[in-house]
């Protein structure tokens, strides 16, 4: 019986050494030989923040080197000693002038020698810093930048980093991938899942410190006392972390929830609902972030409906807010069937508002004029709007990026937005300036992005996809990260450290989105993908009485001459929403950057681009390009089985053999539709399609949704 108990407790063990089903996310805190130690910690301040610092070093501690913790007051004989500004150990180490300019969140980690014995020091003005403290310590540690002697200031770059929940409250989740939603909301606020903590733990590691928990498209219930209940046990388990909670509201929720006759923003008695509503919430929870808002957008409710505007709406809103010190983040994704370019609706709409909206509202604005495609230029909205502060919104889940099925690392495309140029206030005023803080002082800055978290074991589907929730975090907190450093710093944590493992994949991740670009939407082409679901191309979409603007034909205007749709100043002219010298710029084929040429330019098939080739022939090759990558992708990563474990091993390896098909059905699809207009041979010395266009016309995809 002994023995038999024994050889059970061995598999077992052996079992969790080895079995990696990517729950742990990059918080595996993997053996290493050489750690330092940091077992002796010393604190003199107790608060539930600070508890969960602790947690994490010793959860750290065991699993580096099998030995927990152990936490005193004094400082003597310690290795890593923690507190805030209050903590007299601290102050007694760090003058309280190295503690101006940390703000709530910035956090110092310095090496100090007393007595000839050297420890380091995680301090900050508040136990939240620490906290981040802690985990940036722990991140240097298992990424093997923790030098002998440290001193490292840190502050984040946006005061509000949030994630964007698209959760319903029956459990689905719009445009999610990863399974159904975290939030057991019929079994909340009694049963409280493990993986809450897990959540708001997950966040606090990379400084997300805000989440909007249910989907923009509203239902009202979620302002009713019930679902109240159910928000507040979320609150307060993610508190400690210092995760804020906010929520999506329904603009009609006045008359849909409170029963009033209309959601008139000025009508007296709308005004004292949201106004006792704010009441009712800030006194369940005190710390409540604020409202996130979808209004007058794809048929949602808002206050145009009463012939207002969206400034009178936010603004009602912001009132009602402002005297708990919350914000109103009032989304700008506006566009309606018109005879006006979609691409310039929200600038057309928002601009003339300029300077009308409280100071606790933010316009929260996709980072392309349309929505999430794989490459979009910046909305031109960005830097436009002056007087008002403006906050970026991402999609990290990929809608339109081959949901969980496709690697594509998402840093360069955040990246590409952040760093664009909007030359607003003259040279160098990028989108990551205007929106934090740089240029336009505002009260409080924020970023935020669709979050692509459910209840999968693995949180998000793909396992590569987790990389995409911690390059957000990490990119909210300092957008001047590379995105080489922090897929580096990623892959360590999440993976291995050997750099037969990281360099390949670093470099996988790197191509990525390029790749997936170049085999769906080369060359400026967007929204050719399948309606409904957007999963798989379908450029020749068109659902008889839908809205031409969710037709494919609308935006890729592919004809006997050319393809592309023409923004010029002979076309839509959404070129002059931009700032010069970029409206020229992109006015100009031959000065358009030719990742964007067809988003601006209804261009000819024998157009000569740079290289020489024409523009029919650079889109084969474009295409090809693609499905080659990704083939090189599944190529490398066959060599990879030897540094990790099995399981997350073959995990990856099914879903690259789904996305290098999905290249090819793209390539095929979009190459042999095209071609149908462009009456050109296809590159002679590309992959020739293996599909035949009558085929996949035929194929629909049995996945619901609305768009
Ligand atoms: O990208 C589109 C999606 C909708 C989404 C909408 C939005 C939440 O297809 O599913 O609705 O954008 O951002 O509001």
């Amino acid at each position: 019986m002994k023995y038999i108990i024994n050889t059970f407790i061995f598999v077992m063990f052996s079992f969790s050494l080895f079995a990696e089903d990517g729950s742990k996310l990059w918080l595996r805190y993997a053996p290493s030989e050489t750690v330092y130690d940091f077992s002796r910690v010393t604190i003199d301040e107790n608060t539930p923040t600070l508890e969960k610092a602790l947690k994490e070093l010793s959860i750290a501690s065991q699993s580096f080197t099998g030995k927990d913790i152990e936490a005193s007051k004094a400082t003597d004989n310690s290795s890593l000693i923690i507190g805030t500004v209050k903590s007299k150990n601290i102050a007694s180490i760090i003058p309280a002038k190295d503690f101006r300019g940390l703000g709530n969140d910035g956090y110092i980690i310095q090496t100090i020698n007393k007595g000839g014995k050297q420890s380091t020091v995680i301090a900050s003005n508040t136990d939240i810093g620490v906290l981040y403290g802690v985990f940036h310590f722990l991140r240097l540690i298992q990424t093997n930048q923790l030098p002998e002697s440290v001193n490292i200031k840190e502050t984040p770059k946006y005061d509000v980093r949030i994630l964007n929940h698209w959760d319903n409250l029956d459990g689905t989740i719009e445009r999610g991938y990863a399974g159904y939603s975290l939030w057991k909301w019929n079994e909340l606020p009694n049963t409280l899942s493990p993986r809450y903590e897990g959540y708001a733990r997950a966040n606090a590691s990379v400084g997300i410190n805000a989440t909007v928990l249910n989907n923009v498209n509203a239902s009202p219930q979620i302002l009713s006392k019930e679902y109240l209940s159910k928000v507040k046990a979320l609150a307060e388990i993610f508190r400690p972390y210092g995760i804020k909670v906010y929520l999506a509201v329904n603009f009609s929720s006045p008359k849909e929830l409170g029963g009033l006759p209309d959601s008139d923003p000025l009508n007296k008695e709308v005004i004292k609902w949201w106004n006792d509503k704010a009441k009712e919430i800030y006194s369940i929870i005190p710390d409540f972030g604020g409202f996130l808002v979808k209004a007058n957008s794809e048929g949602l409710p808002g206050p145009q409906d009463y012939g207002r505007t969206h400034a009178d709406g936010a603004n009602m809103l912001a009132d009602a807010l402002k005297p708990y010190n919350g914000i109103i983040m009032w989304r700008a994704f506006v566009y309606n069937p018109s005879s006006e370019d979609r691409a310039k609706q929200a600038y057309l709409e928002f601009m003339p508002l300029d300077g009308q909206f409280r100071d606790n509202v933010i316009i929260q604005i996709k980072n392309g004029p349309i929505d999430f495609q794989p490459r979009e230029p910046f909305s031109p909205l960005f830097g436009a709007m002056q007087k008002t502060p403006e906050m970026v919104e991402f999609q990290i889940t990929q809608e339109y990026l081959g949901f969980s099925n496709h690697l594509a690392y998402l840093a360069p495309l955040f990246k590409e937005t952040l760093d664009s140029d909007t030359y607003s206030n003259g040279k160098g005023s990028t989108v990551a300036k205007i929106t934090d803080g740089t240029l336009r002082p505002h009260q409080r800055t924020a970023i935020a992005a669709v979050a692509n978290i459910g209840e999968d074991t693995n949180w998000c589907g793909h396992h590569f996809a987790q990389s995409n929730w911690y390059a957000f975090g990490r990119l909210a907190w300092d957008h001047q990260l590379t995105s080489e450093q922090i897929a580096d710093e990623w892959i360590k944590m999440t993976f291995s450290k050997d750099k037969n493992f990281v360099n390949p994949v670093k470099d996988i991740m790197l191509a990525s989105r390029e790749a997936v670009v170049d085999y769906m939407m080369p060359m400026g082409l967007h929204h050719i993908f399948a309606f409904g679901h957007h999963y798989g191309p379908e450029p020749w979409g068109d659902v008889p009485n839908a809205r031409p603007d969710w037709m494919p034909w609308y935006y890729h205007n592919a004809d006997s001459i050319g393809l592309g749709f023409n923004r010029t100043s002979t076309g839509s002219n959404a070129v002059s929403q931009y700032f010069s010298p970029l409206k020229e710029i992109y006015n100009d084929p031959s000065r358009c950057p030719e990742s964007l040429l067809l988003w601006f330019h209804h261009i000819p098939w024998n157009y000569k681009m740079k290289n020489g080739r024409s523009m029919w022939d650079e889109l084969c090759y474009k295409y090809d390009s693609g499905v080659q990558q990704v083939r090189g992708f599944r190529k490398t990563w066959e060599q990879m089985q030897p540094y990790i474990d099995e399981q997350r091993f073959s995990d990856v390896k099914s879903k690259l053999e789904i996305q290098s098909k999905d290249a090819v059905w793209w390539k095929d699809a979009c190459l042999l539709y095209f071609q149908t207009f462009s009456k050109r041979p296809i590159a002679s010395d590309i992959e020739l399609p293996i599909h035949k266009l009558d085929d996949l016309k035929k194929i629909k995809l049995d996945m619901k949704h609305h768009n």
